[in-house]
């Protein structure tokens, strides 16, 4: 199929849009994220690389954060003295001094997770040179890090002088680093630093093989190789930069780990790279999703996977996708619902391996659950709403200041515990998708378990029903609610999973099954109480109107027209104000909806789904980016094809055309997981019967055909459905 639809272009250079690219042209390989940051720097970047886990609680923050690694880009060139940067201004480059950039192109390539710019510079002396940059994150070799630059002279001889650096990141840091050392060898450079309260060690050393003798240095805030060579007239000359990169979450001494393996790989670019390119073409092969008929959704679904797969963590069990993937430092790097309900489901189907790598993340933090659990006043586990590596609640709990200098009390972090059942569906779906019983019995039951332990103990038994006050559900406007419809739903729903699964056990796994009910206490008492709460849980429902209540008086607050307020960029929030939108029917985000997309039918029958999605669609501002595709799923199920179509599109652009207008501090993993949940279980219907997976489909009008393949208990299933309607 054509390149052109694995690429994504930027041409000409876009200032204006400069920490935007750099995020959605970052490059990862599940062990670390680079954002697109040019090699020479620019005024107002933001180069940041993240490595997974690597959080720290700076002196003076409320919270922790994944800290910026030192940066491994840099290649400061010069030609004929010229320092090569790229000029902001259009009327710079009419500018008599200095160089002069005549033409540039820089592109993503998803199907290989390759970057490559070209620049056409001339320099003061009247040279005129042609770069390539190419850089990857390899996919092999998870510690390695390759930059090539081709630099290749048109009409005279320049001399070029390239220093290749390792540095600080200044920008970025509010003192998370200490112990910092450059170091330079006769072949090599290298940096250390240890986080200044977590502790953790990290080692980068970089090699430059290029024309010319290379030489190292320790400067200021930096260590660097350079090298100068002249170029005859239409010469090449290749430059080749090779960086590696451990933590002391990786091995014992990362610096040696780094030196050994830069040492080794020095001379091999082009094997490293077409390694790389092979591995990716494995992980396409089960990840793609393929679509006649509308380039433009073709795209944006492979740069959500593309994004997906780049931040998902391959090889280590330990570490979870935050919201902002590694792409960027919104939110801290911290990980939320957004992995569990959003990101995983779609791995799950194409790379069980990671999927399960993100449950055991989860697995092991168990404890920091059952330690919020019980301040909460509960036995059981209560994931925290914002996690990082301790697994203790993290999330802040005030705002950055407001335009008017006020703070707001962030309450998620108290009252939204529908993230325990978020949770536990994903581990049920992973587990009737690949039907690894292992992991079941080895982490998966004890998190559905212990989780729902926490539900029967928090319910609170009312007039002969059983209720949940002062919730947060996922629309975070209406802050602790009383009986919000989604998390009353999902509790009742886990808790009666909780009890099938205990019964499986029993039945197929009796040892696994006789130690959970021991350290967890699933006494009889315990049991009854939780199927008492499955028969008596009290779900808001208006009988007159045969739809959902979302909360307790939730059609006794203002009701504002919010289909009214267009075009618009993000949500009506900001003119609303936070305590108006509070007192108003306004929503952020899909929630009956969200109900409606993970229980389907479940939820009641297609009248109440109906009422329900067109009751709340038109009061739902899409302020979280997690909002669109989710009702596009639900509205493709319903047959309401142009709101499935235009949700679809509105999720797609979220990234790609920074929709909501926040990209530049990360691209938002739950958007691309939707996208693609939208695309897979909304327009296709994928569902799980006795025979196994099957579609219904229900295409966009135009999509003339799409094609994907699923991993059905280890087996996998390919889908061509073709749309009868074109
Ligand atoms: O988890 C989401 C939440 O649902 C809405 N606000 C942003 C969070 C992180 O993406």
């Amino acid at each position: 199929m054509s390149k052109r639809l694995w690429q994504i272009t930027e041409f000409p250079f876009q200032p204006e849009r400069l920490q935007h690219f750099e995020t959605i042209f970052a490059i990862g390989n599940g062990y670390l994220s680079a954002r697109a940051s040019f090699e020479e720097g620019h005024e107002g970047d933001r180069p940041a690389t993240l490595v997974h886990g690597i959080f720290n609680n700076a002196p003076g923050e409320a919270v922790p954060e994944l800290a910026v690694a030192p940066n491994w880009l840099p290649l400061r060139i010069t030609i004929d003295g010229t320092p090569f940067t790229i000029q902001t201004k259009a009327r710079e480059y009419l500018r008599p001094a200095g160089g002069i950039v005549l033409g540039y192109r820089r592109t993503l390539h998803l199907d290989r997770a390759t970057l490559r710019r070209e620049v056409l510079f001339r320099a003061e002396s009247g040279s005129t040179v042609r770069l390539e940059f190419e850089r990857f994150a390899s996919l092999d070799q998870h510690h390695i890090l390759g930059q090539r630059l081709i630099i290749t002279t048109l009409d005279s001889a320049p001399t070029i002088r390239i220093n290749a650096d390792l540095e600080h990141v200044p920008d970025n840091d509010v003192g998370h680093w200490t112990c910092a050392n450059a170091a330079a060898d006769t072949d090599q450079i290298s940096w250390t630093a240890v986080t200044s309260q977590s502790g953790y060690r990290i080692a980068l050393a970089s090699r430059l093989i290029a024309p010319g003798c290379v030489e190292s240095a320790v400067e200021e805030n930096r260590a660097t190789l350079a090298t100068t060579f002249q170029l005859e007239p239409g010469q090449a000359a290749t430059v080749d930069k090779l960086t590696s990169i451990y933590t002391s979450r990786d091995v014992a001494d990362p610096l040696a780990a780094t030196l050994l393996l830069n040492s080794a790989e020095a001379d091999a670019y082009d094997a490293l790279y077409e390694q790389h390119c092979r591995r990716w073409q494995e992980v396409w092969d089960s990840s793609d999703f393929v679509i006649e008929g509308d380039d433009k959704a073709q795209i944006a679904l492979r740069f959500a996977a593309y994004h997906l797969l780049i931040a998902a963590p391959r090889e280590d069990d330990d570490v979870s996708i935050g919201a902002r993937t590694l792409s960027g430092l919104g939110y801290k790097g911290h990980v939320f619902w957004d992995t569990e309900l959003f990101a995983l489901p779609p791995l799950t189907l194409t790379q069980p391996n990671i999927a399960r790598n993100l449950l055991a993340y989860r697995y092991k933090r168990l404890a920091g659950a059952r330690q919020k659990a019980k301040e909460y006043g509960c036995a059981g586990a209560l994931f925290p709403w914002e996690s990082t590596d301790t697994g203790l609640e993290t999330t802040p709990q005030w705002s950055d200041p407001q335009p008017d200098g006020s703070r707001i009390r962030i309450w998620t972090g108290d009252t939204e515990q529908h993230i325990c059942s978020d949770i536990a569906y994903a581990v049920l779906q992973y587990w009737r998708w690949t039907g690894d019983d292992a992991f079941l019995c080895a982490m998966g039951a004890e998190i559905v378990l212990d989780t729902a332990v926490f539900w029967g103990e928090r319910v609170e038994a009312k007039d002969c029903r059983y209720e949940i006050s002062c919730q947060i559900g996922p629309d975070e406007y209406h802050e602790n609610i009383n009986n919000s419809v989604f998390t009353n739903r999902l509790a009742q729903w886990h808790l009666e999973q909780a009890l099938k699964l205990l019964g499986w056990l029993a039945d197929n796994a009796p040892d696994t099954a006789r130690r959970l009910v021991k350290s967890l206490d699933l006494s009889e008492m315990r049991l009854a109480r939780w199927q008492d709460v499955v028969d008596k849980m009290y779900i808001p429902f208006d009988r007159e109107r045969q739809l959902h209540i979302q909360f307790d008086g939730f059609f006794d607050l203002e009701y504002i027209p919010v289909l009214d307020y267009q075009p618009r960029v993000g949500g009506i929030w900001p003119f609303l104000g936070h305590e108006r939108a509070l007192r108003s029917q306004v929503i952020k985000q899909a929630d009956v909806v969200m109900l409606m997309a993970l229980l389907g039918e479940e939820v009641g029958p297609r009248e109440v789904m109906l009422n329900n999605f067109k009751t709340y669609y038109p009061r739902t501002d899409h302020g979280s980016s997690l909002s669109p595709a989710i009702h596009a799923w639900v509205a493709a199920r319903l047959g309401l094809d142009e709101i499935a179509y235009e949700m679809f599109e509105q999720a797609a652009a979220t990234d790609l055309e920074n929709n909501q207008g926040n990209v530049a501090d990360g691209i938002h993993a739950a958007a691309c997981g939707g996208l693609w949940q939208a695309a897979l279980f909304g327009f296709c219907g994928l569902h799980l019967t006795e025979d196994g997976p099957q579609v219904d489909p229900k295409l966009p009008a135009h999509w003339r055909r799409v094609s994907f393949s699923v991993t059905y208990r280890g087996e996998k299933h390919r889908f061509d459905v073709v749309n009868p309607a074109v």
